[in-house]
């Protein structure tokens, strides 16, 4: 599988403002700074497509993106961020929650944590809410560069367990940075979305 062509679409905060394209969509969530824009950079391979910044909450609309004219990739805004009011964070949640539970075309969702850590209670929450409405989910661990080779499969086990992952739920860890699992991103993200390669 080939990601040949990548175009920003729209940035969109209501419902009334997502783009019509009718194409499918897939959705990276995860909270803020885990690396949702980067891996969009990553898969396009565009260096600027999707906004990345060292300070957490770079994201704070609804991003769509247009791949192999085919299928939209939406970055979302993080949750879990500390540093803003309440009443922001509010506002943030309703953003993502009003794109997951509205958009008539999101056919996948790819769930990013962060591979050095213990997912957090956001994280389980998401997941909880992916399994119970029976959405069709995959996870990813980013940062891998940043763990030691002794520590993968301890990573791996400990986001399956606090995820509480099947053997039927798909977990890859992957780096950004060094792009080392990208190709296996791809083609598990988009096997069954993409048309396969002429
Ligand atoms: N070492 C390393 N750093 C990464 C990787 N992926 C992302 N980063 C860094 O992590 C930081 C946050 O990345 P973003 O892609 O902006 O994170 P985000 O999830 O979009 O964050 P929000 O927009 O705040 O929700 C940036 O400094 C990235 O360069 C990776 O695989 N390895
Ligand atoms: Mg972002």
């Amino acid at each position: 599988m080939k990601i040949k062509h990548a175009d920003f679409i729209t940035s969109a905060v209501r419902k009334n403002q997502y783009p019509e394209t009718g194409h499918p969509e897939v959705a990276f969530v995860g909270r803020s700074n885990v690396g949702k824009s980067t891996i969009i950079n990553a898969i396009t391979n565009r260096r600027k497509l999707a906004k990345v910044s060292n300070t957490p909450g770079r994201t704070r609309l609804v991003n769509f993106f247009l791949i192999n004219e085919a299928a939209m990739l939406v970055d979302l805004p993080g949750y879990g961020y500390a540093k803003i009011s309440k009443t922001e964070k509010a506002a943030w949640g309703k953003i993502i929650e009003d794109y997951i539970n509205s958009s008539p075309h999101l056919k996948r969702f790819v769930l990013l944590v962060d591979s050095r850590h213990k997912p957090t209670a956001d994280d389980i929450a998401m997941m909880e809410y992916f399994r119970y409405f029976e959405k069709d989910v995959v996870v990813i661990g980013t940062k891998l560069d940043k763990l030691k080779r002794n520590d993968i499969r301890k990573s791996e086990k400990l986001i399956r367990e606090t995820l509480e992952l099947t053997d039927k739920d798909q977990l890859i860890l992957y780096s950004s940075t060094s792009r080392e699992n990208l190709q296996a991103v791809i083609d598990l993200v988009f096997h069954d979305i993409l048309p396969e390669d002429e």
